[in-house]
Parts: C-alpha cells; sequence; structure tokens
C-alpha cells in the first residue's frame, strides 16, 4: 500500500480542482506528553505505539498554497524561498505529488507546481515539532484549496503521511494519536481529548536552534531495530497513556508532570542504547534538568519534556509563572488555552 492509495481512499472521488485561488490555514505545533518513537510502516508512518500532546494554540504554520504554472514548486519559509535541493523541500514537494491537479490542457498537460508560503512563529528545526505544523498546516491548507471540507479524522490521517507527529496538529488542546490496527493505517489518526486547561503553561528552554545532526525519523529507526530495551516501550506507553487521560480529565497536574517527564526520559533510554548510541542532550539540557529537580525538591511544580533535540519543555501551571520566569531566565512562556 503506497501513499497515493490512502490519499485516493481518503478522498472518495473528491478531484484535485481547486475551488478558489489560494488556500490557506493554520496549524498549530504540538509537544508530546506521550512520546511517538518507533514505526510499524515507515511509508504510511504508521506508529508502533499511540502518543499523546498538547497543541500551542498560537504557536505553529500559517500557510497559503497556490497552483503556479513551473517547472518546481516554490516554497517559502517566514519569507524566505529554499532551495528546491534542501531535503525538507524535497519531502515537501514528494507529499505534494499526492495532490497534484494538471494545468488548462487537463491530463494530458503537465502536473501543476505550487507556491507555498509558511510562516512559523515558533523556532524551526529546534526540536519544536515544526514539520508537526508543517505539514497539518498543509493538509488544511489543501483541503481549503481543493474545497474538500474533510473530517479532522481524515485531515489527520493526510497529515500523518507527511510527519508522523503532525497528525496531532489538526487540533488544538490535547490530541490522542490513536496507533490503530489495519495495515492502510485508516485507524491511526489524532483524536480530541475534550478538556479545557487554561491554567496549564508550557516553557520553551532553547539552548540550540542549530538543525539536529540525525533526524527523528533515523533516529528512530535505529532504536526500533538495534535498542535491546525497545520490547518493552509498547508497555511502558499503554501504562502512560492510561495515566494520562484520567489526569487530564482530573486536572491531576501533578501526575500529568510526573508521566510527561518519565515517558521523555524512557524514550532518551531507549535512544542511548542504540547501537550506534543517540544522544541529543548537551551540556546545558543536564544543568536544566537539575534544576529542575532541584525546584521540586524545593516544592515548586515543575515538570519538563524533551523530544528529538537538546532542548527542554517545561510544564507548569499559571500561579508559579513568576517564581518560573525568575528561575528560567529567558524561557519562552506559551499558554495553550490562552492566557498570559
Ligand atoms: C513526538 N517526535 O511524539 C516524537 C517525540 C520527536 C520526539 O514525532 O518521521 O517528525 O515525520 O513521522 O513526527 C518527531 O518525529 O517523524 C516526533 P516522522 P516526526 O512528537
Amino acid at each position: 500500500m503506497n501513499k497515493k492509495n490512502i490519499v485516493d481512499k481518503i478522498l472518495l472521488g473528491k478531484t484535485c480542482i481547486p475551488s478558489k485561488s489560494k488556500g490557506f490555514a493554520f496549524a498549530p505545533s504540538n509537544i508530546a506528553l506521550c512520546k511517538y518513537w518507533g514505526k510499524r510502516d515507515n511509508i504510511l508512518n504508521l506508529p508502533v505505539t499511540g502518543s499523546l500532546s498538547i497543541s500551542l494554540g498560537d504557536k505553529g504554520a500559517s500557510t497559503t498554497i497556490y497552483p503556479i504554472e513551473a517547472e518546481k514548486d516554490v516554497v517559502v519559509v517566514n519569507g524566505n524561498p529554499i532551495d528546491s535541493d534542501v531535503p525538507f523541500v524535497r519531502a515537501l514537494s514528494s507529499y505534494l505529488d499526492l495532490f497534484r491537479s494538471h494545468s488548462a490542457g487537463g491530463h494530458s498537460g503537465p502536473p501543476l507546481r505550487f507556491h507555498v508560503d509558511t510562516n512559523v512563529n515558533i523556532p524551526i528545526a529546534a526540536g519544536l515539532a515544526s514539520s508537526a505544523c508543517g505539514f497539518a498546516a498543509l493538509a488544511k491548507a489543501l483541503d481549503n484549496l481543493y474545497g474538500w471540507e474533510l473530517e479532522a479524522s481524515a485531515l489527520s490521517i493526510l497529515a500523518r503521511l507527511g510527519s508522523g507527529s503532525a497528525s496531532r496538529s489538526i487540533w488544538n488542546g490535547f490530541v490522542e494519536w490513536q496507533k490503530g490496527n489495519c495495515p492502510e493505517g485508516l485507524d491511526s489518526h489524532g483524536v480530541l481529548i475534550p478538556v479545557e486547561w487554561p491554567e496549564l503553561r508550557v516553557g520553551l528552554l532553547i539552548f540550540r536552534r542549530e538543525e539536529k545532526t540525525v533526524s527523528s525519523r533515523i533516529a528512530m529507526e535505529t532504536t526500533v531495530k538495534t535498542s535491546p530495551f525497545y520490547a518493552r516501550w509498547p508497555e511502558v506507553v499503554d501504562g502512560d497513556l492510561t495515566q494520562l487521560r484520567r489526569a487530564i480529565m482530573e486536572q491531576d497536574f501533578k501526575t500529568v508532570g510526573e508521566v510527561s517527564e518519565a515517558n521523555a526520559l524512557a524514550m532518551h533510554a531507549l535512544m542511548m542504547t542504540a547501537k550506534p548510541s543517540i544522544v541529543y542532550s548537551e551540556p546545558e539540557t543536564l544543568k536544566a534538568q537539575q534544576q529542575i529537580w532541584a525546584c521540586r525538591h524545593r516544592g515548586l511544580q515543575i515538570y519538563f519534556t524533551q523530544d528529538a533535540g537538546p532542548n527542554l519543555k517545561l510544564l507548569f501551571l499559571e500561579k508559579d509563572l513568576e517564581i518560573v520566569k525568575r528561575e528560567f531566565v529567558g524561557v519562552e512562556v506559551l499558554a495553550p488555552f490562552g492566557g498570559k
């Protein structure tokens, strides 16, 4: 089963003929509290386990797309045209191949190219899930351009074909990506957890903004194939998801924090035990982790999570905003449900 087959199943006869001159959409970035780490299908981005995230409100990607008659797609990120040889643009173009219409000559004419203009208001390639909001915004912008009016779960599947974690960026708030069981992955998509938690805050502690040395895709593959502990991961995730669902419904912050932090550390432990070992942490990462533990020891309710990079995301509540800002100078604070 390839991606095009899946797109055909999702579109069910809907065409790739623009219903307007431009498509536009916004999608939030998301931070996983229970991580997606490992694929059972590398082409369709089907995960070994489920995962659960919090979207970052108005932080994410805004994308405008329109067809052009040209030899190549034109990709502009934050106002800068990106060279077509850059791996990210190549990945984007091959994703867009799934959705190309033809020029005025109908199917005999060459497939149209696209102009894609994306503005991302979070640090790109700093482990802040920019591919997640990027592909989610793109799938939604295509839906807008073509007038498909697909359901959110169908958009989640289309976004997943671009990048796994993008399946969770279709919604704001808490989202669980259910792993699904069918080989085509039509049951592997995000589901919104209908809970608002206005007091929740996410702090970004950014130590490195550069591109990571090992991509998530390669790191996942290496971990699945070589970590002697990977076999235990599905069981760990099952337990963490059960606890997180309950704790989110009951707004039990302590459990959300404890489970999220432990889940992230378990993912990094898997990577460290892969061959070759993958270590994303930098000295600043470890220093900040120790500072967080010291704060907690003194009674502050603060936890962290860490993705495929050295940066940390802090989890805390609005009541502790001032103390967190004092303790972690330069932290960028986000309110996933709005507020300061
Ligand atoms: C996550 N990460 O759940 C995990 C935790 C990073 C660490 O999903 O290959 O860009 O496009 O499906 O989604 C980053 O990997 O990987 C990721 P692909 P993706 O957020």
